[in-house]
C-alpha cells in the first residue's frame, strides 16, 4: 500500500465519571488519532498514551512530535508491502511505542479492508465473542466502590478489577469480598509498592484474587520475581512489558505469571502478536489491557483479543461506561453474560463518525 495522506488530531472529551489511579485522577481524555488514506482506503488509529507522564513517559504532545518529525515523514509517499514492514523502519527510535502504534494500527485497519476481512481475522484472531471485564477506579467511598461493581455483576461483566494504592487496598478488598465471595476479583497497584511492603501485600493472598497487577516499580522485573517468590497470588506485568524480549526475561526469572497486552505499550499489532504466541508457547495467560480508549483504540483492542491465547477477560468494556457519546458508529456495547460480539465486517468493524470527531477537535494537522 502507498501512503498518500496521514492525518493528526487531538480530541478532547470528557469520561462520564472520573479514573483515578495510584497515580492521579483523569476527568477529560486528550487523544491523539490518527487517519491515514492509502490506496483510496481509509485507517485510523490511536495513541493511548495519557494526558500526564505518569503510567509512561508518553503523552499526546510526545507523540505528536515522534510522528510529525520522524514516523510519518519516514512512512509518507512510500510503498509499505505490509503493515509489519513499517515496525522494521521505525526501530531506530528507542520507545514511544504508542506513537509507533497508532500508525502501525492505522495501516492493519487498511489491510484488512484491502483483503475484505475484519481486523481481527486480519491480525489471526479466532474468537467471535470476547469475554469482558471491568477497571473500577479509586472511588471517594467503599460504600460507592461496593455500589459501583453491584451495577457491574449486574450487568454481566466476568470479572471486576479495582485500582488499590496504600490506605486504599486490605481494607476495600475486606469489604469487597465479604460481599462478593464468588466474583473473580484482581486489583491493580499501578506501581504504588515496593519489597519493604512485603508483609502488607502478603495480606492479599487472603481475598484468592485471581492476580495482582504491577505492584512494584514501572520498570522492574527483579523485584517483582523476588515478591512472587514470597506471595501466592499470581502476579500479573503491566508497564514494565514493552516488547516479547521483556517478556521472555519476565517469565524466565519468575517476574509474574500472567501478562497483560496493551497494543500502544508493546508499539501495534506486531509486538503484540509476538508476545502473545512466546506466552501461548509457554502456556502462559495473557488479557488485553486498557487505556481508557475512545471507540477507535476500542476497536482495535476488540481485535486483537480474539487471539486464541487471550483466555481471561479484558479490560475491554462497553463505551457508555466511559463516553455519554462515542467517536463510532456503533458503539461499543456488552452482553448480558458479560461479552462483545466481534463485527465481522471488513476492516474496524465500526465508523469513526467524522462530524463528532470534528466537533471534539482541538488540534489538527495534515501531512501529504
Ligand atoms: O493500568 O490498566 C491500567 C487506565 C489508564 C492507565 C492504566 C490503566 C488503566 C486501566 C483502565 O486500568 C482500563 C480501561 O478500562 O480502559
Ligand atoms: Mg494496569
Amino acid at each position: 500500500m502507498k501512503i498518500e495522506r496521514i492525518e493528526l488530531r487531538v480530541i478532547q472529551i470528557p469520561l462520564v465519571h472520573f479514573f483515578e489511579t495510584s497515580f492521579g485522577r483523569t476527568t477529560t481524555r486528550r487523544i491523539l488519532l490518527v487517519r491515514v488514506d492509502a490506496d483510496g482506503l481509509t485507517g485510523w488509529g490511536e495513541v493511548t498514551a495519557g494526558e500526564t507522564p505518569f503510567y509512561s513517559y508518553e503523552t499526546p504532545e510526545t507523540a505528536w512530535h515522534v510522528l510529525r518529525d520522524f514516523l510519518i515523514p519516514w512512512t509518507l509517499g512510500k510503498e509499505w508491502a505490509k503493515p509489519s514492514d513499517v515496525v522494521t523502519r521505525f526501530r531506530p527510535i528507542r520507545g514511544h511505542n504508542m506513537a509507533k502504534a497508532a500508525l502501525e494500527n492505522a495501516l492493519w485497519d487498511i489491510a484488512a479492508q484491502q483483503k475484505n476481512l475484519p481486523l481481527a481475522k486480519m491480525v489471526g484472531g479466532t474468537l467471535e465473542e470476547i469475554p469482558c471485564g471491568v477497571s473500577i477506579g479509586i472511588q471517594t467511598s467503599i460504600e460507592s466502590l461496593l455500589e459501583k461493581i453491584e451495577r457491574e455483576v449486574a450487568a454481566g461483566y466476568q470479572r471486576i478489577k479495582v485500582k488499590v494504592k496504600p490506605g486504599w487496598d486490605v481494607n476495600v478488598l475486606e469489604a469487597i469480598r465479604t460481599r462478593f465471595p464468588r466474583t473473580l476479583l484482581m486489583a491493580d497497584a499501578n506501581s504504588a509498592y515496593s519489597l519493604a511492603d512485603l508483609a502488607h501485600l502478603k495480606e492479599f493472598d487472603r481475598f484468592y484474587l485471581m492476580m495482582i497487577e504491577q505492584p512494584l516499580g514501572w520498570d522492574d522485573l527483579l523485584d517483582h520475581a523476588k515478591l512472587q517468590k514470597e506471595i501466592a497470588t499470581p502476579i500479573c506485568l503491566d508497564e514494565s512489558i514493552h516488547s516479547a524480549g521483556d517478556a521472555r526475561k519476565a517469565l524466565e526469572i519468575g517476574a509474574g505469571k500472567i501478562i497483560n497486552i496493551k497494543l500502544g505499550r508493546v508499539g501495534g499489532f506486531t509486538g503484540a502478536r509476538e508476545i502473545h504466541d512466546l506466552c501461548r508457547a509457554r502456556n502462559v495467560p495473557v488479557w488485553c489491557g486498557g487505556m481508557l480508549e475512545s471507540g477507535i483504540g476500542r476497536a482495535h483492542n476488540i481485535a486483537m483479543s480474539t487471539l486464541p491465547g487471550f483466555t481471561l477477560p479484558g479490560d475491554v468494556s462497553a463505551s457508555k461506561r466511559y463516553w455519554s457519546e462515542d467517536i463510532i458508529d456503533p458503539e461499543v456495547i456488552v452482553s448480558a453474560h458479560g461479552t462483545i460480539h466481534v463485527p465481522q465486517t471488513a476492516g474496524l468493524g465500526y465508523v469513526p463518525n467524522e462530524q463528532r470527531i470534528e466537533k471534539l477537535t482541538v488540534r489538527k494537522e495534515s501531512f501529504e
